[in-house]
């Protein structure tokens, strides 16, 4: 019951997962990372044609915010875009590695799946007061946390940092991931919905802009261009902290604290906020994808 251009359930899409490493286990491998906190396996998808060539990583992770379903759904569509391709040549995984995580957080994923009350769902599901369940995964990383547009309250639905840096066993597998892949990974994308920004560092202040921004906002404009090329919305392309300053975000720890020189957060989709209709992904999922081609073939060029 898998549709690669729907919204699937995470029992399904785990499914999915293991059939595409089974039907194409010579590029496919599945590293689990660990369990959400209500158990649930998380696993990387490894997707190369030489894991030992050492080449450049693309990491893409999507569905950290629980009801931003357009994310993991594109996630999902990338992998079966890199694995059934129509000419069998796979020129995207030419001299590229691509890795792929596409549902951080499981729980709050199922948990807008299981009523429609629950449906704007955004946090994780632990158990963090007496009170209230929940942190925002993207204000939980370790890099300036909780310095600016977070909230302290364990009872605020939004923008609730956690306790610590890096509390949630989500943000942690994502962390362990790029301490173990950091050295080769070039680009680092996380997924989001909705309102078509691609956004990079610095996220958790609009005062200032890395040294590199220059590099980072060009290679930004080259996949607005190409999405737009295929039909698509183009995306505002800007420093994350200039749009708003929140802190804590993955991709400021990525740029930050790991050192991958390209550093984004994506917000797939316009027009329908955070419930985009199912029926319409089987027209933007190919526009979008047009987009990390163009990715690849920067990366490619340039390491
Ligand atoms: O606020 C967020 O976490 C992201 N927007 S969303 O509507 N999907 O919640 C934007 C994050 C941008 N990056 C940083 N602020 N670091
Ligand atoms: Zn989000």
């Amino acid at each position: 019951n898998f549709n690669i251009y729907g919204y699937n359930s995470f029992a399904s899409i785990q499914e999915y997962l293991e059939d595409v490493a089974r039907r194409h286990s010579d590029i496919v491998k599945l590293q689990p990372l660990g369990n959400s906190y209500q158990g649930r396996t998380v696993k990387l998808v490894k997707i190369s044609k030489n894991p030992n060539a050492g080449n450049p990583i693309i990491f893409i992770d999507a569905g950290i915010h629980a009801r931003e379903w357009a994310a993991p759904a594109m996630a999902l569509y990338i992998i079966h875009r890199l694995t059934n391709h129509p000419d069998g040549r796979r020129k995207e995984l030419e001299g590229v590695d691509w890795y792929i995580l596409p549902v951080v957080n499981p729980d709050g994923y199922e948990f807008t799946r299981s009523s429609k009350a629950n449906r704007l769902w955004r946090k994780t599901r632990s158990k963090t007061s007496t009170n209230c369940l929940g942190v925002d995964g993207n204000r939980n990383y370790g890099y300036k946390w909780a310095v600016s547009g977070v909230s302290k309250d364990p009872c605020n639905k939004e923008t609730y940092a956690g306790p610590k840096p890096f509390s949630e066993p989500e943000t942690r597998m994502v962390r362990n991931v790029m301490m173990q892949y950091g050295q080769r990974m070039k680009l680092y994308v996380s997924l989001h919905s909705y309102g078509q920004y691609l956004v990079y560092p610095w996220g958790y202040t609009g005062d200032f802009l890395p040294k590199e921004w220059q590099k980072l906002d060009k290679m930004a404009k080259r996949v607005s261009a190409a999405v737009q090329s295929a039909g698509g919305a183009p995306f505002k392309v800007l420093s994350a902290g200039k749009w708003y300053a929140a802190a804590g975000g993955s991709d400021d720890f990525a740029f930050g604290a790991i050192g991958v020189p390209y550093s984004y957060t994506m917000e797939l989709t316009d027009g329908y906020e955070f419930v985009f209709p199912e029926s319409l992904l089987r027209i933007v999922l190919p526009q979008f994808y047009e987009g990390f081609k163009e990715f690849g073939t920067q990366i490619k060029r340039e390491f």
